[in-house]
């Protein structure tokens, strides 16, 4: 298939996309999911998903709940994470070589203030600005308005020198009806915003990163190993069950996973080496 044919079979043209994370720091895809499918989706989270108490960053309030390690909790879930246009956003940023740093379920609710603006790839104590390594979606369930909270954004910033920011600097919300998605390198600014509606505001947060680094949430222990023999090839890939280097004593990950043999059973000891020589 050539490129453009398959940017009509994904309905959605990933090069503008890419090209706009890269340039400004930020696209919005429209119609990501429809109606149906997040209320399927919202439904499997009310009822299956475990929320804890994690305030937000810069935020007293306790009105945001937060749902974590989404991939253990929810099945739900798993065809948004292979989605292709998702898929093919995240690698035309980070490259071929991905995988899920976090998930998570936030809800924030009326009356809560405005996050701090952070970097999501502020973790990494590298020098700015840096090859895009993090490239992170944000599906809004709810309509995402001015007043509920939408997120601020500083358009551009990804590609700032500085690792602070003056929490005054300029930013723009982004408002989107419930389906849409936002994208973001890792190095842009941007905050939850103050909640001042009487409406909550739901979103589903996915990160990726390069795969050769560490998630900031540890998937390989994260998720118990009989649920991830139970997931598509793809996914286990994506949750970092993925050949780096040497694997597991030179064998796929993924036939470790199957088999739980960790020691290659080509290896022997010396002496059975030494009388072959
Ligand atoms: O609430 C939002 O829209 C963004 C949330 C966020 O950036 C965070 O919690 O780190």
């Amino acid at each position: 298939m050539s490129e453009s044919d398959e940017k009509v079979a994904l309905g959605l043209d990933i090069a503008h996309h890419v090209h706009e994370i890269q340039t400004q720091g930020y696209s919005v895809v429209p119609n990501f999911l429809d109606a149906e499918e997040i209320a399927k989706i919202r439904y499997a989270f009310n009822t299956e998903v475990p929320i804890t108490e994690m305030r937000a960053i810069g935020t007293e309030s306790g009105k945001t709940w937060r749902a974590h390690n989404l991939i253990a909790k929810t099945r739900a879930v798993d065809h948004v994470y292979l989605d292709p246009r998702l898929r093919a956003i995240v690698e035309g940023v980070i490259g071929k070589y991905t995988q899920i740093n976090i998930t998570t379920l936030f809800n924030t609710l009326p009356g809560e203030t405005k996050q701090l603006l952070h970097q999501d790839d502020g973790l990494w104590p590298i020098p700015r600005p840096h090859p895009s390594f993090l490239c992170n979606a944000l599906i809004a369930f709810d309509d995402f308005r001015i007043d509920n909270g939408a997120t601020h954004i500083v358009p551009y910033s990804h590609t700032w020198h500085d690792c602070n920011v003056d929490q005054d600097v300029d930013s723009i919300q982004v408002e989107m009806p419930s389906g849409s998605m936002l994208l973001w390198e890792g190095g842009m600014w941007h905050a939850g915003g103050a909640n001042k509606s009487t409406d909550e505001r739901m979103g589903l947060f996915i990160s990726h990163q390069v795969s050769y680094l560490r998630p900031q949430e540890i998937q390989l222990l994260s998720v118990p190993q009989d649920v991830v023999r139970e997931m598509p090839r793809k996914l286990k890939r994506l949750l970092g069950y993925h050949p780096f280097g040497i694997g597991v004593d030179g064998r796929d990950p993924l036939d470790v996973l199957d088999d739980e043999i960790v020691v290659n059973p080509d290896a022997h000891l010396a002496d059975y080496w030494r009388a072959k020589l």
